[in-house]
């Protein structure tokens, strides 16, 4: 026997979030107790029937739903039930594992990384997706300067949790003005996002990753830390969580900066930190990141290891990193394989010569039945 529990605040955020795992879910809020037989598709590689004794009560204004398998079906289909019902702070409870994010722009895109598994150990999935502004910005062939406003990209997240249960972080930019940042606590919050990043420029904010370092403007260290603490505020439950995200190595800062604005924002409130670099070399993030647990040892880190990549999730556990976000990859690996398929018809004497580097229509209209969590 397995079970999960998540405590979500709003209404609609547990139909959103739970209904797609199980729709019948939706039926029964009504009710405070009662059991069921449903048919599950949760994985696509094991449709097994379960047992569901299902408990739903509502304490504090908050809604708990407790999921119990009654069945004696594969150990992936109870794994995989006690995650879908998990959001970022309880996998992080759960254990000291490193958990890995990928960067998710589209519904078809969380499809896809709920079914992939490594091909060595199969029990390994995505723990969780990252709505990235570089890749919501890019998908509308616009730069990544928040001209993509939050309010839309929290729409845009919205159709992905409609069919993925898999928790989000989402990339909330500079997080705009104090109020704006208000606005997109609430916002991410009731949508089911699990936890909302913000990183402490200024002005026109420009990628982290464009050579060019000079093009950033840091923000005032108080004036972040008040934006932290304000957002902190407007948060409805402790679950949600508020990441600070460090841009000091990105605009050349010494590390002693660093770390000080780091405890400035942790003592505003932030419930974990991103420690952003552009460097090739892993060293400097993981040194900061070593000195962070020292001095924070109950604050996740988070890497993003996009110009680093050859960096281990042995090196990045040992130096204090509980979370490793892919940030861009589906995007690019999309954009790869779009412009292969189009040179290779437009090379090649007829269509055949696109196969390669299409997925069958089969796998297509699998995925479009209806989702990996339904
Ligand atoms: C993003 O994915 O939008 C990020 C990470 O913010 S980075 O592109 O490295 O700035
Ligand atoms: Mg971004």
């Amino acid at each position: 026997m397995s079970s999960g529990a998540r405590c979500i605040s709003p209404r609609d955020t547990l139909q959103h979030r739970i209904g797609p795992v199980f729709p019948e879910i939706q039926g029964l809020m009504t009710h405070q107790t009662g059991s069921s037989t449903l048919t599950s598709g949760l994985d696509r590689r094991a449709r097994l029937s379960a047992t569901v004794t299902h408990d739903i009560s509502r304490r504090n204004g908050l809604i708990t739903v407790s999921i119990e398998l009654g069945h004696e079906g594969a150990k992936m289909v109870q794994a995989r039930l006690a995650r879908y019902s998990m959001g970022l702070r309880e996998l992080l409870d759960e254990s000291p594992r490193l958990l890995r994010f990928m960067e998710c722009h589209s519904p078809l895109a969380a499809m896809v990384i709920e079914t992939s598994r490594s091909e060595t150990h199969p029990e390994a999935g995505f723990d969780g997706l990252w709505s990235s502004s570089l890749t919501d910005s890019s998908l509308r062939g616009l730069p990544d300067q928040e001209i993509v406003s939050m309010y839309e990209r929290v729409v845009f997240a919205r159709e992905i949790l409609a069919v993925s249960a898999l928790p989000m972080i989402m990339d909330g930019d500079t997080g705009g003005t104090v109020e704006q940042f208000m606005d997109t606590v609430r916002r991410t919050e009731r949508s089911g996002i699990s936890a909302i990043v913000i990183e402490d420029k200024v002005g026109t904010k420009q990628n982290s990753l464009l050579a060019d370092s000079s093009v950033h403007v840091l923000a005032d260290q108080d004036d972040f830390a008040r934006k932290i603490q304000k957002g902190v505020e407007a948060k409805a439950h402790p679950q949600f969580m508020i990441v600070a995200r460090l841009e000091g190595l990105i605009v050349g800062l010494p590390v002693e900066e660093v770390l000080q604005r780091a405890a400035a924002f942790v003592a505003a409130g932030a419930d974990a930190l991103l420690v952003h670099s552009k460097a090739r070399d892993p060293r400097e993030v993981l040194d900061v990141g070593r000195r962070l647990r020292e001095t924070h040892p109950d604050i996740p880190l988070i890497a993003v290891p996009t110009t680093y990549p050859s960096v281990t999730d042995e090196e990045l556990r040992e130096a204090g990193f509980r979370i490793v976000i892919y940030a861009n990859h589906m995007l690019r690996a999309s954009v790869r394989a779009m412009a292969q398929v189009s040179t290779a018809i437009l090379t090649g004497a007829t269509l055949e010569a696109a196969e390669p580097f299409c997925a069958p229509v089969e796998d297509l209209l699998a995925l479009s039945v209806g989702g990996t969590s339904r």
